[in-house]
């Protein structure tokens, strides 16, 4: 039996989570996921949108996955490969490389990640719908108005 082991925050899950999540499923019989908890994300210096059991529910919704764990610490990881004995470790491209110690205890594989879409970019999306920053467009199109107004009366 093949077991296949990744982390990830998967906040806002979007189609380049589950086409990860896919393939890893497509490489081995079993798929455990590690999914960022909120107080390892702010570690990272990400604050997720949605909280870490909503988070897991999704995640382990997926078929294909077979189990959760809360990842709360970068060096679990080498105790969780041990743990599950798990076969191989994968994660996307952006990470080609950090993971390389891990394989004296298995595989280490890289798959390139799905362009075009990112959780980032979702929240990004999402603010220029805030309310405040609208307000925020609103004054500065406001001053940018009269700035034009009054160059046009010098003219
Ligand atoms: N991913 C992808 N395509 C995207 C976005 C993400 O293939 N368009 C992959 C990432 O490469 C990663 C996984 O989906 O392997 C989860 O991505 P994130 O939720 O952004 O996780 P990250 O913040 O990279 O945390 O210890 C490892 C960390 O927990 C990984």
């Amino acid at each position: 039996m093949t077991t296949v082991l990744t982390y990830g925050t998967f906040d806002l899950f979007h189609i380049g989570h589950l086409r990860l999540i896919e393939r890893l499923a497509a490489m081995g019989d079993r798929l455990i996921v590690g999914v960022s908890t909120d107080e390892f994300n702010a570690g990272k210096g990400k604050k997720s949108v949605v909280s870490y059991d909503d988070r897991a529910a999704i995640v382990q919704a997926i078929k294909g996955v077979d189990l959760v764990l809360p990842e709360r610490a970068w060096e679990q990881k080498r105790a969780d490969i041990i743990e599950h004995e798990v076969d191989v470790f994968v994660m996307g491209d952006d990470w080609t490389g950090k993971f390389d110690e891990l394989s004296d205890v298995c595989e280490v594989r890289y798959l390139p990640r799905t362009s075009g879409v990112s959780s980032t970019d979702i929240k990004e999306m999402l603010r220029t719908l805030d309310p405040v920053h609208i307000e925020e467009m609103q004054t500065a199109l406001g001053t940018l108005t009269r700035l034009l107004e009054h160059y046009r009366d010098l003219t």
